[in-house]
């Protein structure tokens, strides 16, 4: 099935869905944008799992392109979904990785029986991907992987990112 694609403004750590996917980074402790804000309103029962996860499976950390799930702990949502995007660099940036951070996230869903997922622009901020190209590739790779999801929302945090997805929507 290929899910619905909504959009909304706003911060993330306000929405309410089955899973919450965080921008994170492979040391999966925490940082700003995004991760600061899920850890802060989500409390600390997300990181404690961090370090279990980083204790267990990811003694090397999460690797670029993956995702893994813990507690939403305060959040109004089951799960968070860490993925790690990656960096752009001067003339460019690996796109299949940021694909994978999109079709990993829905795999994790899946496994979780998932229904609704919401999504931030993962790598456009301290990771620096331009907005319209993340866009691109987020929506496609959506529309492109199999998944149970019925509903996936990208989360935007200002205009510029709202009109971006809203233009590959159209
Ligand atoms: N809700 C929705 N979107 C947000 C929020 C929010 N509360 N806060 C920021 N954004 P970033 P990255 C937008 O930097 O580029 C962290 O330190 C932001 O405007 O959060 O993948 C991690 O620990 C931008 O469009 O994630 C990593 O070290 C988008 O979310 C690193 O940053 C992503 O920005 C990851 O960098």
């Amino acid at each position: 099935m290929t899910p619905t694609i909504t959009l909304a403004k706003g911060d993330i750590t306000r929405e309410s869905a089955d899973a919450i996917v965080n921008a994170a980074n492979s040391s999966l402790l925490g940082g700003g944008g995004v991760d600061g804000a899920i850890h802060r309103r989500g409390g600390p029962a997300i990181l404690e799992e961090c370090r279990k996860l980083r204790a267990s499976q990811y003694g090397k950390g999460l690797a670029t392109g993956q995702a893994v799930a813990t507690t939403a702990g305060d959040l109004d949502a089951r799960w968070v979904i860490h993925t790690v995007g990656p960096v752009w660099r001067i003339g460019g940036g690996d796109a299949s990785l940021l694909a994978s951070c999109y079709r990993e996230s829905l795999r994790v869903a899946d496994e979780l029986g998932a229904r609704t997922v919401a999504f931030p622009a993962i790598s456009t901020g301290v990771y620096r991907w331009p907005m319209e190209d993340a866009a691109r590739i987020a929506v496609e790779t959506v529309l492109n992987t199999p998944t149970d999801v019925e509903e996936v929302r990208f989360v935007l945090f200002d205009d510029r990112a709202y009109e971006a997805f809203s233009r590959q929507l159209g």
